[in-house]
């Protein structure tokens, strides 16, 4: 974790939300190595990854608490632990849990900031890749040390997306609006991605690497940090009626800014 150790000037609570998830990292990178070996065992990874995760949580948990000791929570694990009534951390300890279950390489601590009804900060750290991503509203996005910006590909032709395809918690209704939505949208764009971490999707489409990310039934923890990420970027963030009820709604449509148009038009009527 080469970003620990450099000189970064980050807004001091910008760097209680990037330390704090250095910390959870590094016990989960150590349990992702456990993971990679106990693939061939037969009783698998199941319950250790469970563990993993609830041990990152603590963490997150311990050192925000410490930082913001009035400050709420609601986390993947644990619920919600109220506080303050003004301030509330939204936190997945491990996105893409079933990626680490799989020995896949491709998951992030994400911890966003939620003030009153607004989301003011996010960070979504991918310790495999030594990624940092943060944004603090007003403040701008990056990636490690350097500014994003959301990609400037104007055409569907040219676009490539990401997306959740749908899993066992979701309903018949919901699998056939996915079907037919990716029906729809094949043939107008470049690709479809489906990487299994809902926060690096939206973390990616800041960075400009997707053009737009859209997909349903998430909870608040999925995207709390990266729809900080993807607006200071320059893009767009609404839910899949075209609303900004995404947290509400547990579904998400990010853009780039050329293609916030045309996207919610395919999406939203579809
Ligand atoms: P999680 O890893 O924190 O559970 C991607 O579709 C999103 O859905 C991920 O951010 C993931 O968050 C969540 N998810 C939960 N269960 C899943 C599953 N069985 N397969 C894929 N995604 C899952
Ligand atoms: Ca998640």
């Amino acid at each position: 974790m080469v970003h620990q150790t450099r000189m970064i000037s980050r807004s001091p609570l910008l760097n209680v939300m990037s330390n704090t998830a250095f910390k959870a990292a590094r016990g989960l990178i150590r349990d992702f190595g456990e993971v990679e070996h106990l693939q061939v065992s037969r009783k698998g990874p199941g319950d250790f990854v469970s563990i993993a995760d609830k041990k990152a949580e603590e963490i997150i948990y311990k050192e925000l608490k410490k930082a913001r000791p009035s400050y709420g929570f609601l986390m993947e694990e644990s619920g919600e632990i109220g506080g303050d009534g003004e301030h509330t951390w939204i936190v997945d300890p491990l996105d893409g849990t079933t990626n680490f279950l799989h020995a896949i390489p491709h998951f992030a601590i994400s911890i966003g900031l939620q003030k009153g009804d607004e989301l003011i900060a996010g960070v979504i750290y991918d310790p495999i890749k030594d990624e940092l991503f943060y944004a603090e509203k007003g403040g701008g996005a990056f990636l490690n040390e350097r500014r994003l910006r959301v990609s400037a590909r104007s055409t569907l032709q040219d676009s490539l997306l990401a997306t959740g395809i749908p899993w066992a918690r979701h309903t018949s209704a919901e699998r056939q609006t996915f079907l037919k939505t990716l029906d729809t949208i094949t043939p107008l764009v470049s690709g479809i991605r489906r990487f299994g971490s809902a926060a690096l999707d939206l973390a990616y489409v800041a960075a400009g690497r997707y053009e737009g990310y859209w997909e349903s039934t998430l909870f608040p923890w999925d995207m709390a940090a990266g729809i900080v990420l993807v607006r200071e970027a320059g893009g767009y963030v609404c839910d899949l009626q075209g609303k900004e009820t995404m947290l509400e709604m547990g579904s998400v449509l990010a853009t780039n800014q050329a293609l916030h148009q045309p996207l919610t038009e395919l999406f939203v009527s579809n």
